[in-house]
Order: structure tokens, then sequence, then C-alpha cells
């Protein structure tokens, strides 16, 4: 589908001083990130905080981006959750709100078999009449899609396409060739968004696209132009910044830079660690960084 291009924000989920989602300031953010030309949003994913809110908080965020999104970018709703039956609960208030794509990770904890997985998958994909992207993202989940699983999943038309979280730009060229060319697939580690598309990704979707959402729309205005020299170079640029960006808690980090340019959202949740007085010096040349980028 072409309506899945290119930068795709995994957005922040915004609370107010007392820690409860603030749906003027998830608006705000909304507007902020359309407005810099980003080509769609990704609500409640790793960057969301979904899964450390109750289902009630999720719908909030959801409803708030769609609504100040205005039509302008598709707007992808992460419903994965521990249980099938969040997950189920989810998507149906998505698809009832406007959200063009589902999205969902493995289900964990417990630890599940292959078909465990995919029957948690297909009952959240067939509960609702909208496409879903699955979520490969085996470092947080511990589970990792196969080849044999995607091939059955593959039967059912809802499953349009993959957003893959590892560093394995083969792997996400083999699942490309196994779905087909209309099969999307949507680079996960920001890091590495131009060798993804190289190697067959249609759209990346990340979280540090939030602080910086103008390198990455440059990033991809230089790759879809075949300009691959200029593109490499904002590659580095962002890469410089990640690399610090990694060296403290990113959650964090990242919330703060957006608030610096000029949208509130808040603490991350706990236990996601906070950033302290220690950590001030590596924010404010982060945020000289990305001003000056
Ligand atoms: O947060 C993680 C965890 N990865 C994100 C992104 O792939 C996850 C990535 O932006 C995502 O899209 C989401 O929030 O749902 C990294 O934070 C970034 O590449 C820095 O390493 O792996």
């Amino acid at each position: 589908s072409e309506k899945f291009k290119g930068v795709i924000v995994a957005m922040n989920s915004c609370y107010d001083a007392e820690g409860r989602v603030s749906p003027a300031a998830v608006k705000k953010l909304t507007r902020f990130l359309i407005d810099k030309g980003v080509n769609g949003l990704y609500v409640g994913g790793s960057t969301g905080e979904g899964l450390l809110q109750s289902v009630e908080e999720r719908k909030l965020v959801l409803e708030a981006a769609i609504e100040a999104s205005a039509g302008e970018v598709p707007i992808i709703a992460h419903v994965g959750a521990l249980s099938t039956q969040d997950g189920i609960e989810l998507a149906v208030h998505a698809e009832k709100a406007g959200a063009a794509a589902l999205s969902a990770v493995a289900p964990f904890y417990y630890g599940y078999s292959e078909e465990a997985v995919g029957r948690h998958w297909s009952a959240i994909a067939d509960s609702a009449d909208l496409p879903f992207i699955i979520y490969h993202i085996p470092a947080t989940t511990g589970f990792s899609l196969t080849k044999g699983l995607l091939k059955q999943l593959l039967a059912n038309p809802k499953f349009i396409g993959i957003k893959t979280t590892t560093a394995s730009t083969y792997e996400l060229q083999q699942f490309k060739a196994m779905g087909g060319e209309s099969f999307l697939m949507f680079n996960g580690p920001d890091e590495q968004y131009l060798a993804g598309r190289i190697m067959g990704a249609d759209a990346g979707i990340g979280g540090t696209y939030g602080a910086m959402p103008e390198l990455f729309v440059q990033l991809e205005k230089q790759y879809s132009a075949g300009r691959i020299e200029a593109a490499r170079q904002v590659q580095f640029r962002i890469n410089d910044i990640i690399t610090d960006m990694l060296a403290v808690p990113i959650y964090a980090a990242l919330k703060e830079l957006v608030r610096r340019r000029g949208v509130d959202c808040g603490d991350v949740r706990a236990p996601l660690p906070k950033l302290s007085a220690a950590h001030a010096e590596q924010i404010d040349a982060l945020h000289a960084k990305i001003e000056l980028a």
C-alpha cells in the first residue's frame, strides 16, 4: 500500500505533572510532528510506553493522536498486550477511533510457542477490519519471528507487513522476499534507516525521529531522490546524535529533547529510568547537536 511510506514516528505518550495521560499534550506533539513533514505516526509502541499503560489510557492516547492528525497522515495503533483479550479490545477500539492499521508485539512473560504467538496475532488481526503489521522485536519480547510462522500468517491477507527491529537487514530482506513486493517492511533501528531502505524497507518506524524529525525527513528525501551519498551524510549526523542518546536513559532523554523543542510530554513512567542531574550536561550537548543539525 502506498499509504505507509517514509518516516513514521514511534511517538511518545504525553502525561501531565501528576503522570496522567494528557490528551492536550498528545495533540500538540501530533501537530508538531506532522507539521515537520513526517509521513505517519505509530502510537503506543515501545517509545510510546503503551505496555506501561492501562487499556483505557492507551485508548485515550490513540484518540487524541487521531483527532489531531485530522486525516493528514496514517496513524498506526500498537495494540500489543500481555493478553489476547486486551489486544482485541484495543484493536476493536482502534478501528472505531479511525486508525489506519494495527500492529502488535509478540506476547511475552510466559514464553510462548510459535503456535501460541500465531494464534495471538491472528485473533487480534481478525477482530478488526484493519491491516495488521507484525512488530518483530526479539530483544524485548524474547520471541523471534521465524520464516515458518510468517509463511502461515501470510495466508491471511490482514498481515500486510512487518516492523523489523533487529540489527539484520538481511533478515528484513528475506522477510520481504517471502511476502512479495506488496508486503511492507518497516525498518526498526533508527541507526540503520538508510541501510534498511536500501535492503527493501518501504518505511521506517522509530522513536528517535521525534526529537529530530527534520533530519529523518531530509534523509528520506535524499534517499528517494537517489542521492545515496547525501543520504549517508544525514544518516551519519543522525547516528552521532543517537550514539549520545544511547549513553543516557534513552526514552527519558527523548522526552526531554522533545520538551526543549516545545512539547512537554511529562516524565517516562516507572519503572523506566528517569534522567538525573548527572545527565544534564549530556542532554544540553544533545540538544545543541540537534539544534545545529
Ligand atoms: O525502542 C526501541 C527498542 N527501538 C526503537 C524503535 O525500533 C521502536 C528505535 O527507535 C519503535 O519503533 C517503537 O517505539 O515502537 C530505537 O529507540 C533507536 O533505534 C535507538 O536505538 O529497541
